[in-house]
């Protein structure tokens, strides 16, 4: 099984979820809020220590590396750009180009900045303009950078940004707000991203990638949730419908763009009466989803059909505390990536989510990491998934049977 020259293999990051106290952001204004939400506090400190994590990647065969650069460290307040922080991530820009890793930077993963969301966030009338100015500035530090990803997850985002506001009018009206469980019954799906917020971000998208490409001649791309949907026999028009609402809308918006990042976790069935929940099973990870390795070729093929772009997977991974498991998951994946390939699928690169063990938002315990992080020490510890999965990266393949 081997893949195409110069494919990029490394891991994936997001600031707020590795860096540690991200003061200025809206998330952690309300983390500890909803209950059983715990907080990010220090996270993994990789802001202090992303050389360490970057030799990790490098030092054990990986040639890429994708992070985040976080808006309200840049931007603390409306207008006013922390040169000290501009600095911060030029470093380490420098150093993955020293390591000899491709920088993949993502300018938005979720979070804003906390003035942001109280000029009324993404919705508000000057947001575009804000985020414009923002990416704008953000540019002047990102020579040698090959490739950005203008937001993480545009239709993840759109769901959580209709939510919030489903929250706080539940707030206001004095209602308590019930949130969905992943505990032990099935999975609830996940209420439907918004499509008027959705159009939003595409707008917002469109806004700064020509700005991106003329400044830094990097491909420039935005990475969208992939939820792999399967129709029952029957609901094919269900699931159609369901996939503009998820994911179409936002490929859509990937027209015209260089390349566009997959992510893709675990594949969902829809019925008569929609997406199913993930029944309760043995197999299920530590997120409550169903244990499918191939989820990540169906969404490969479904984003190849409708953008017909460069594909890079910008998110893979799996929950668990079992790293056999992730060994076993990432193989399952590899080959129904290589198997895309073969069929014409114009595949870059896979970075794995994530290389730490890391803050997934209010939560410790699901664990997606190729490294373990003591939380007291920051001490780093590979899993075997780190060398496995760096082995294949060195020789850019692997024979699997
Ligand atoms: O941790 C998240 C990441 O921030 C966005 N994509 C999915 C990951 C796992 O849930």
């Amino acid at each position: 099984m081997s893949f195409p020259n110069g494919f990029l293999w490394g891991a994936s990051t997001a600031p707020h979820q590795i860096e540690g106290n991200n003061l200025n952001s809206d998330f952690w204004a309300n983390e500890g809020r909803m209950p059983g939400m715990e907080r990010s506090g220090d996270a993994c400190d990789s802001y202090h220590r992303y050389r360490e994590d970057m030799r990790l990647l490098a030092d054990n065969g990986f040639n890429s590396y994708r992070f985040g650069i976080e808006w309200a460290r840049i931007e603390p307040v409306p207008g006013e750009f922390s040169r000290a922080e501009l600095g911060h991530y030029r470093l380490m820009i420098e150093t993955a180009l020293e390591l000899g890793l491709k920088a993949v930077v993502t300018l938005h993963h979720f979070t804003n900045p906390a003035w942001f969301a109280a000029e009324g966030g993404w919705a508000a009338p000057p947001a575009i303009d804000r985020f414009r100015a923002y990416v704008e500035t953000a540019t002047s530090i990102l020579d040698g950078v090959e490739w950005v990803v203008t937001m993480n997850e545009p239709n993840m985002l759109a769901m959580m940004t209709g939510l919030a506001l489903k929250m706080q009018q539940a707030t206001e009206a004095g209602v308590e707000w019930q949130s969905p469980t992943v505990d032990d019954g099935p999975r609830p799906p996940l209420p439907a991203p918004e499509p008027e917020i959705g159009k939003r971000f595409v707008e917002a998208h469109h806004a700064v990638r020509d700005l991106v490409r003329e400044r830094t001649g990097a491909k420039v791309g935005w990475s969208v949730a992939n939820r792999a949907f399967e129709a029952r026999p029957g609901c094919e028009a269900k699931m159609q419908e369901l996939q503009y609402i998820w994911e179409d809308l936002y490929l859509e918006g990937s027209k015209g763009d260089d390349f566009v990042g997959v992510q893709s976790y675990s594949a969902q069935w829809v019925g008569e009466d929609g997406i199913e929940p993930y029944p309760p099973h043995p197999d299920n990870t530590l997120v409550g989803t169903a244990f499918r390795p191939d989820a990540i070729g169906i969404a490969v093929r479904h984003t190849h059909e409708v953008t017909g772009l460069p594909i890079l997977i910008t998110e893979n991974g799996i929950a668990t505390s079992d790293d056999t498991r992730r060994i076993a998951y990432t193989e399952g994946a590899l080959q129904a990536l290589h198997a895309a390939v073969n069929d014409g699928v114009d595949l870059r690169g896979y970075l794995h989510w994530s290389l730490l063990d890391n803050y997934e938002w209010g939560h410790w315990a699901p664990t997606f990491g190729l490294v373990q992080v003591d939380r007291t020490t920051f001490v780093r510890t590979p899993k075997p998934s780190l060398a496995w999965l760096g082995g294949i990266a060195r020789a850019n393949g692997a024979e699997i049977a």
